[in-house]
């Protein structure tokens, strides 16, 4: 039987989240050994550069990785659809292409939820105009979902780097930072890498390190968080990073003590990096993004303290931040913080991963009709 290709669509509306969760599903894809060949339209290549150095954002049509990237312009490039066509966060494929779809499978990839109703949901299918079926295939934290993208031998990987501390070293460099800095992080400096929205109570967290008793050398990636280079002082220093690619921003979490991290990708990419984070949730109107938060919270298994600190920071409550973050970074409190992380971890990486559910799904699929 010739293995199923794909077409992963990808419309970026605004920030990384889009193209950074359908870049790592394409790229797993792309290397499972019962997937075909693998095509990634992308309407907005310059946001794909800037997290993969790879991308030429001016090429209609390449070759990155093992995927095939087709710029998704307007007219739409024309091509024969492969057998399972991938939508994600409902982006409409063209209407072209559609008219083109017989039997193939589709399936539009929902937003990454810790709710329960999306255990109900994921999976059903949706009679389309065109008699056609979409199966929804929601993300998620439990056996009944789609599961969290997770590269196979990932945990390994991550041991690997961290067993030889020049690499950190190397890429620090290779990002530019001042040798000054480096100097610091060796001398025992606290690494935070700071990945949030630019709303954070930025001057909370300044405050928090800095009476924290361990001074700090916080990686922000350039105009994630201006504001934090102004609060530097002796014991708090901002390198404003340069963006990297997914690999390496994956490196910088592993490597740092703690990570800020938000909106869905990176959370994922915190949890597998094993260390204490606070997560920033993308905000929805009428604060709808709180109940989502909520029920991550439960899902997380964190202690009273750790949620209470990451609704603060959710909710830009600064004295809560201030108050909760300086407790959580002392001796006893940090050391409980570090296990909630790793049961974290350690539960959600005894599941079978988003690209092996997919794939398994998608058999079955097509094997029943
Ligand atoms: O950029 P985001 O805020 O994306 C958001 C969320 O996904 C949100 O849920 C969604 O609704 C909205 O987009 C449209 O955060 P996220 O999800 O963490 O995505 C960031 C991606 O960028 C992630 O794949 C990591 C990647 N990245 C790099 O590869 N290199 C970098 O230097 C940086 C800063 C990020």
């Amino acid at each position: 039987m010739t293995k199923p290709g794909f077409d992963i669509f990808c419309r970026v509306v605004d920030n990384y989240g889009d193209i950074g969760v359908c870049w790592r599903l394409a790229r797993q894809l792309a290397r499972h050994p019962a997937a075909g060949p693998v095509r990634l339209w992308v309407d907005d290549l310059a946001s794909f550069a800037r997290i993969e150095r790879g991308v030429d954002a001016c090429a209609p049509r390449q070759q990155v990785a093992g995927v095939e990237l087709l710029h998704w312009t307007a007219p739409a490039p024309v091509v024969q659809p492969h057998t399972i066509v991938i939508e994600a966060f409902a982006c409409s494929p063209p209407a072209g292409f559609l008219a083109c779809m017989r039997d193939n499978l589709w399936i539009n990839l929902e937003y990454l939820s810790a709710e329960d109703w999306i255990e109900e949901c994921h999976a059903l299918p949706s009679l389309q105009a065109s008699g056609l079926k979409k199966y929804f295939f929601f993300p998620g934290f439990t056996e009944a979902t789609g599961g969290l993208l997770r590269e196979p031998a990932l945990a390994a990987m991550r041991s690997d780097w961290l067993a030889e501390p020049g690499r950190r070293w190397r890429l620090l460099r290779r990002i530019g930072m001042p040798s000054a800095l480096m100097d610091k992080l060796q001398a025992g400096w606290r690494q935070a890498f700071v990945f949030c929205y630019g709303d954070a109570p930025a001057g909370a967290l300044a405050g928090a390190l800095v009476r924290s008793g361990r001074p700090t050398v916080a990686i922000v990636p350039q105009g994630v968080l201006p504001g934090l280079a102004a609060l530097q002082d002796d014991t708090l220093q901002v390198f404003e990073s340069p963006f990297v690619d997914q690999d390496d921003f994956d490196r910088l979490l592993w490597s740092s003590d703690l990570n800020i991290v938000r909106g869905e990708d990176s959370l994922v990419r915190a949890i597998w990096a094993q260390q204490p984070f606070l997560w920033h949730i993308y905000r929805q109107e009428e604060d709808a993004h709180l109940a989502k938060l909520d029920a991550w919270l439960q899902r997380a298994q964190f202690s009273l303290s750790t949620a209470s600190l990451m609704r603060a920071w959710n909710t830009g409550d600064e004295a809560g931040v201030s108050q909760g973050l300086e407790q959580a970074l002392k001796n006893d409190s940090w050391q409980q913080w570090r296990h909630e992380t790793q049961l974290l971890h350690d539960r959600l990486a005894s599941q079978t991963s988003l690209a092996e559910r997919l794939m398994a799904f998608c058999t079955e699929k097509l094997r029943s009709g």
